[in-house]
């Protein structure tokens, strides 16, 4: 199965895009800075919305607090980034992404292996939902 990587643009002006981009994705970094306590206070809004458009208690997720490389202008604490990550039921990773990177490889890994972990019934679900949404997409075609 072709799989494929799709970065979202932040700004408010593509929200409508979001949900589209939400739709489609099997797991998802939600990802902020940890210079900008807003970038942090948007996640839970994210999340929540993946879930009201997967229609789902639970996904792959994994929250991501990045450019820890700044660590005079750091906003948002490790321990506020693991709190939110348990309070929303996601595994957490700090990362930088500037040169040189850090945990940066294993951001990527690690949400492709909760994607695979999830639970078998949380699987089906997601199966059952894209092959629903293939024979739609057959429907219009026809
Ligand atoms: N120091 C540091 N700078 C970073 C890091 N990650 C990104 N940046 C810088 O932060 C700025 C914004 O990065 P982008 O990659 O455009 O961020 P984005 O989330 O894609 O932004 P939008 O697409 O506008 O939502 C750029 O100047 C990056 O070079 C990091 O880990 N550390
Ligand atoms: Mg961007």
């Amino acid at each position: 199965m072709n799989k494929m990587l799709l970065d979202t643009a932040g700004q408010e002006e593509y929200s409508a895009m979001r949900e589209q981009y939400m739709r489609n994705g099997d797991g998802y970094m939600l990802v902020y800075s940890v210079t900008d306590k807003q970038s942090f206070d948007n996640i839970k809004h994210f999340h929540t919305q993946i879930l009201q458009v997967k229609d789902r208690d639970i996904f792959p997720m994994l929250l991501v607090a990045n450019k820890v490389d700044l660590v005079h202008a750091r906003r948002v604490s490790e321990e506020a980034g693991r709190d939110l990550a348990h309070q929303l039921g996601v595994a957490y990773i700090e990362t930088s992404a500037k040169d040189p990177p850090l945990n940066v490889d294993e951001a990527f890994h690690e949400v492709v292996r909760i994607i695979r972990n999830q639970p078998p019934a949380e699987l089906e679900k997601s199966r059952r939902r894209s092959r629903r949404r293939r024979r739609m997409k057959s429907c219009i075609l026809l």
